[in-house]
């Protein structure tokens, strides 16, 4: 059994409706030890575009990483996700932030996520349910947290 932090945001349609789909089918692909606040969170990076709605979801599955990611993109797909722009608005994205074994490094897949260490949208939702994750190389996301500052996310619910 592996464990997974699995990053969810939405900035398009109904943002709290993809949110607490996904979470739904993220219970189908295995046991889901925790689930983050609900923040509101200004865009990084990409085109000019709407606030998001980040969380993230603690994930113990014996799926090997290339099935979970996978699984995450048929879910995605099944939002209506459109890849156009990098970074622009989205139905729902799905990531792998962390994972409780060795990283990951594969033309398709990379745990750590490479920019998980720099963005508070990762780095608060992921404290609140697994503060020791790794986020790099020796770097825990509570470590990378304290050395992250001036982007804007606001908790809109503890329990969602
Ligand atoms: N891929 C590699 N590693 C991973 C991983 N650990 N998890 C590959 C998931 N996918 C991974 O992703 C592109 C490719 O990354 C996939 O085919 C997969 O093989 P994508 O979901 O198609 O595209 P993307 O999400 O636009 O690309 P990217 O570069 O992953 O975007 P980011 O870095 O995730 O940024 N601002 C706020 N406030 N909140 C957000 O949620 N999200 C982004 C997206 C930008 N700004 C944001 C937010
Ligand atoms: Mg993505």
């Amino acid at each position: 059994m592996t464990r997974f932090a699995v990053a969810l945001g939405s900035n398009q349609g109904s943002r709290i409706d993809h949110m607490r789909q996904a979470v739904t089918e993220l219970r189908a692909l295995g046991t889901i030890e925790g689930i983050s606040g609900l923040y509101e969170t200004e865009p990084v990076g990409g085109p000019d575009q709407d606030p998001f709605l980040n969380a993230v979801v603690l994930l113990d599955t014996d799926l090997p990483p290339a099935r979970l990611l996978e699984s995450l993109q048929r879910i995605e797909t099944a939002h209506d996700r459109v890849r156009t722009v990098r970074w622009g608005p989205r139905t729902l994205d799905l990531d792998i932030v962390a994972v409780d074994d060795q990283p990951m490094d594969t033309p398709d897949l990379q745990v750590p996520h490479p920019r998980a260490a720099e963005r508070l949208f990762v780095l608060q939702p992921l404290c609140d349910v697994w503060p020791e994750a790794m986020v790099r190389d020796g770097l825990t996301a509570a470590e990378a947290l304290a050395s992250v500052s001036g982007q804007k996310v606001d908790l809109v619910a503890a329990d969602w």
